[in-house]
Parts: C-alpha cells; structure tokens; sequence
C-alpha cells in the first residue's frame, strides 16, 4: 500500500464508491477502450468465498479485504484510466457451488481476476473453468499443494493450472512445520490425529504425521470426523483411551470448536493443534473455555505485528466493515493487489489501454508480479506459489489468539 493519511483513505474511500458508478465496461466482445475519456474502463475483479454458512467469518474477511484494495487502486489511480470493481459470489464452502460461481465469473467479460477462493476443496472444482477461460485466480487461502503442485507433489510436483495462483503457503511446509513446533517445543511425543476426510484436513493431518513420525512421534490413535456432524463424543473417547499427549486436527473451526470442548469433557486435558483452518475467533467461541492452550498454525507472520500491514490495518478499521478481516485479510488484499498489478502491466504494455487478449495477458503477467504487499514481499514461483513461506504458531490465551513462534519449515 502507498502511503497515505488516514484522513485521505476515508475520503477517497468514498469517492471511490462513487466512481464505480461513473465508468464504462469493456464491450462484450472482450474489446478495449470501451470506457469514455472521463470515466475510464471498468475492469471486475471476482471473488468467490464463503460468505454465508459457518465459514463465513473467514469469507466475509476476505471479500472486504478484496473491496478496500480496489478502493485504494482506484483512489490512487494506480492504474490509468481503469476503475476497479469487486464482484463477489458466494460458495457457500461448498465445491458444486464454488464451480458455478467459476462459470458466471468466466462469463462476465469485464472480470480479468478472482480472488479466492477460501476452501482447497472448491479450489479443485474451479480450477479447470478458469483455466480453460484463461482467467487468473488467486487463492488467499487455499493450502493444500496439490493444487499448484499435481497430485503426485510429493514425488514429481507438475503444475496443473497455469492460471491457478496463491498468496498462502501450502501444507507441504505448513503440517511439518506444526509437527517441528509440537514435538521439538512443546515436547509432546504422542499424538492422536483427527481429520474431516476433505481436501485440506486430510492432506494437512497427512503432512503432519508424516514429520512428527520422522521426528521420533508416536501416532496412538486416528480418526476422521463427518463435517456435517457436531457430536464427537465417540472420538472423543477414543483420544481419552488412547493416552495422547497432543490431538492434531486437519479441518477447519466449525468443528475444531466442539471437537476440542468434547475431548476435554471426555477428560483427557490435552492441547488440539490444527492449522490455518482453525485460526479464527470463532474457534474460540465453539470451544468456550476448553479451547484454552490449544495451538494453531496459520500462513505468514502476524498482521497486527508486521509494519507493513499497519496501513491496512487501519485503512480496514477506518472502512468500517461489519466484520473482521480475520486470518486470510492481509492475503486477500495482497492478491487483489497482485491482479491490480497485473492489469497494470499489461495496460501499460498496449498504450495505455487493455487489448482485446487482456486475461491471457493477465495471467503471463501474474507470473512476473513482484510487490511489497501487506505480507512481505508479493511473488511467485514456477508453480504459482507463493514465495513466502513464513508461517506462525497461535496459541489461545485469555479468550483471543496469541503468538506464539514464526518462521517457516526447516527440512
Ligand atoms: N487453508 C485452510 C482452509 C482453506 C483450505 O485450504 O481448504
């Protein structure tokens, strides 16, 4: 983000609302130039995540994210003659529904970028429908290294998407890294690992094991929950019995919560671990007081402590959103700005206008960003992961999320 005051932002927060009214859109036939002299050419950046459901919290941080960079690209007029708008679809968590939302984003010709989306599960369904529209994605959240790697990642990575990108790290790094955490600093030696049987919890509970086992753990016990359900007391038991020091949990905090208050109900008074899927404030609430000590990993270094997150931090409270920006807002901002950048590079390449290939032009040039982003530093590498690979361990402490210990994997 530029500098800029406080004051300034507000304004042209709302001056930006107002010139999204004002501006014309590229014509339908994907031509350029369509926008008159005062007003510009409208291009849409898409998001699609999770903005009702019980993911929701996670979602709705990520689309205002996406909204207050498009804001401040328009307010800078950071990229000449484009006005920036946001269209944001709701997938609801749910992959049949992500791929819907893939197929009307592709089918608006003014959207040359979508943010998102938040579940690697969706990111599966949609990834094809971009692709083939040649439309840049860029996932603040996704994690599961299949996605950008193959699905044989672990013996030959192959990019599968030239136009899939990510802003988060991937659970290759992020379920070692936890594993290093759990066993060299908390000095626990026996684990239980829990999943939710989908795309991330698996492949995280997966990449977990297979470090903490390297590292001289001892797995007593696994089990996979039903998503849908919110009654662990059978596995809860199980953990008890098993005489686990640690639970590791692969999923996200709809369930993480009542899982965590059920296995300390059960008795066994012992930390769940789980990832970025679990670091939100709303864990917090579903676990109650049981939820105090349980750790989580999330991607990057804490916003709140980094000085280059200060701008947006209070460029987001001055916006005034309903909701937090939770654990995804710095990389959401971060890939809106990545697709900014992009359309920059790629107007200033045609004379100052979008030429009639503009998301083909788009994605080549997405590969090339380089930015000093909320973040850290913004860029990605062959297979369109992100280059940071910092990760930070939260533990929870008098009611919120505390930091515990950042760095990233060290194989
Ligand atoms: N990365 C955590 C939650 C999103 C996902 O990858 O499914």
């Amino acid at each position: 983000m530029r500098q800029r005051s406080l004051i300034a932002i507000t304004a042209a927060l709302a001056a930006g609302a107002l010139t999204l009214t004002a501006c014309g859109s590229r014509d339908d036939d994907g031509g350029s130039d369509s926008g008159n002299g005062g007003g510009g050419t409208t291009v849409v950046i898409g998001v699609d995540a999770p903005l009702t459901g019980d993911l929701s919290a996670l979602g709705l941080g990520i689309k205002n994210s996406v909204d207050l960079a498009a804001k401040t690209a328009n307010k800078e007029k950071h990229v000449e003659g484009i006005t920036f708008k946001v269209e944001a679809l709701d997938d609801q968590g749910q992959a049949s529904v992500g791929q819907q939302n893939a197929t009307k984003l592709v089918a608006n010709k003014d959207v040359l970028g979508v943010v998102g989306p938040l579940n690697s599960s969706v990111g599966e369904s949609m990834q094809k429908v971009f692709d083939t529209a040649k439309l840049v994605e860029v996932s603040p959240a996704n994690t599961n290294p299949a996605l950008s790697q193959g699905v044989d990642w672990q013996t030959k990575k192959v990019r599968p998407y030239k136009s899939y990108f990510r802003t988060a790290t991937t659970d290759a790094i992020q379920g070692p890294f936890a594993a290093q955490y759990v066993y060299n600093d908390a000095k626990k030696k026996k684990v239980f690992v829990i999943d939710d049987k989908k795309t991330y919890g698996a492949g995280l509970a997966a990449t977990f094991t297979e470090e903490f086992k390297k590292l001289g753990g001892k797995v007593v016990g696994t089990e996979h929950i039903n998503p849908e359900s919110k009654d662990f007391s059978a596995v809860a038991t199980k953990v008890k019995n098993a005489g686990a020091d640690v639970v590791y949990y692969g999923g996200e905090y709809p369930q993480a919560g009542p899982l965590s208050k059920q296995i300390k109900e059960a008795g066994a008074k012992i930390p769940l671990v789980g990832g970025d899927g679990i670091y939100s404030a709303d864990f917090i609430k579903l676990s109650g007081a049981a939820g105090t000590g349980d750790l989580a990993t999330s991607v990057g270094a804490p916003v709140e402590e980094l000085p280059s997150a200060k701008e947006f931090v209070a460029n987001y409270k001055n916006a005034g959103y309903k909701e937090a920006y939770e654990a995804y807002g710095g990389y959401s901002y971060d890939s809106a700005w990545a697709i900014i950048e992009a359309v920059k590079k790629v107007v200033e390449d045609n004379d100052g206008k979008l030429p009639d290939d503009a998301r083909a032009k788009v994605v080549d040039a997405m590969q090339n960003v380089s930015f000093d982003g909320v973040t850290g530093k913004v860029s990605f590498d062959e297979f369109g992961d992100a280059t940071n690979k910092q990760l930070t361990v939260y533990s929870v402490k008098d009611g919120a999320w505390g930091t515990v210990k950042s760095g990233t994997f060290t194989g």
